[in-house]
């Protein structure tokens, strides 16, 4: 269940209007759910006990960041990013322990926040295309977490 070329396109596209400001969406991204599952998964957050607390966390804000920058770079290369997804699959298979429901979460969460960025440039067929290539990446991640010894 490749994307089509055109597909890709919609996907890039946006993801160069998300790009313009990664921090912001790392923010609001942040605002839609995401921090309240990170202290669930991740150490480093575990002494976040609020919801006040995790939103003014810098370190939170900051892996917003990272977890879109670390997209970003999957996205672009249209379906070939095995050699980004492993490393990430091996960590977080062995190390953090993330669901591939989790990863599901966070897409959804992902495909609100440009949709309430970005609606003009965000249409169904947009975000379709966006969906499809969340749903590769998922399943690519499941399968190579099953290499590593995790059913995810
Ligand atoms: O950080 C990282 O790396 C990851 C992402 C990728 C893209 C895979 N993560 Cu972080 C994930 C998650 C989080 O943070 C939270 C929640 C869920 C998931």
């Amino acid at each position: 269940m490749g994307l089509s070329e055109q597909e890709w396109q919609h996907v890039l596209n946006i993801w160069a209007k998300v790009e313009q400001d990664i921090p912001a969406h790392g923010q609001q991204y942040l605002r839609r759910g995401f921090h309240q599952i990170s202290p669930l998964l991740f150490d480093k957050f575990k002494q976040l006990k609020t919801v006040d607390e995790m939103r003014s966390s810098e370190e939170l804000k900051n892996h917003g960041t990272t977890v879109l920058t670390a997209l970003g770079n999957i996205l672009k290369q249209k379906g070939q990013h095995e050699a980004q997804l492993k490393p990430l699959a091996q960590t977080h298979a062995t190390k953090h322990k993330i669901p591939v429901k989790y990863l599901e979460f966070i897409s959804e969460v992902i495909v609100k926040t440009i949709a309430s960025r970005h609606s003009a440039d965000f249409g169904d067929d947009s975000q379709a295309a966006m969906r499809k290539a969340l749903e590769l990446f998922r399943n690519d991640m499941a399968s190579m977490y099953k290499e590593f010894g995790f059913q995810g």
